[in-house]
């Protein structure tokens, strides 16, 4: 569990489970917070276990290592670094704090839902697909957001209701929000990766 620093911008909840207890899950995470952005990526690898494990650290890695640059040029190079992997599906987005802007690009089935403070949610939609070194063209959203918005990134371990993501985002605090999940059940479906944050 990776509590957020209440000094930081973006307050953040991360938790994550194996399928089964005591292997290794097959999704990787970042986040990273500096002045001018925040930055996020959740990447599951296909199958499961160790190789699956391999695959989306690979984009892990590339994302820690080349955060500044734009979510288009670190899909492509996310993608690069799969080939010869099993391949992941990968979401990524960058919230740019001064300008209130937020681009977001995902391949595969992993969720990113966002709530404004007025209480519309908004759900960009993903290609479908994975990434694999092979040739691709990345289509990146780009959104307004506003102060206090929440966000969820999940992977397929989880299934959210439409009343799930509401309790989630409407929550006071990323905290509170994955405490209602874990207390609402989480049937062991898959590797399992949530992200809840808070833009303040
Ligand atoms: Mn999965």
């Amino acid at each position: 569990m990776i509590e957020g620093n209440v000094d930081q911008q973006v307050n953040i909840s991360a938790f994550q489970r194996s399928k089964k207890e005591g292997q290794c899950n097959g999704d990787s995470y970042m986040v990273k917070e500096t002045d001018e952005y925040f930055i996020c990526l959740v990447a599951d690898g296909l199958g499961s276990g160790e190789a699956a494990r391999d695959a989306s650290s690979k984009a892990v890695e590339i994302v820690e290592k080349h955060h500044s640059l734009d979510v288009k040029s670190l899909m492509s190079m996310c993608n690069e670094a799969l080939y010869q992997t099993r391949g992941a599906v990968i979401t990524l987005f960058k919230c740019y704090f001064k300008e209130q802007k937020l681009e977001y690009c995902g391949v595969g089935n992993i969720r990113f839902v966002i709530s404004a403070p007025n209480g519309k949610i908004v759900n960009p939609l993903s290609k479908s697909g994975f990434l694999s070194g092979r040739p691709s063209n990345f289509a990146v959203k780009q959104l307004d957001y506003q102060k206090d918005s929440m966000f969820i990134v999940y992977s397929d371990g989880i299934v959210l209701t439409s009343s799930d993501k509401q309790n989630i985002l409407r929550a006071r605090n990323p905290q509170i929000a994955t405490q209602y999940l874990k207390q609402r059940g989480l049937p062991n479906i898959d590797d399992l990766t949530c992200i809840i944050g808070k833009i303040n």
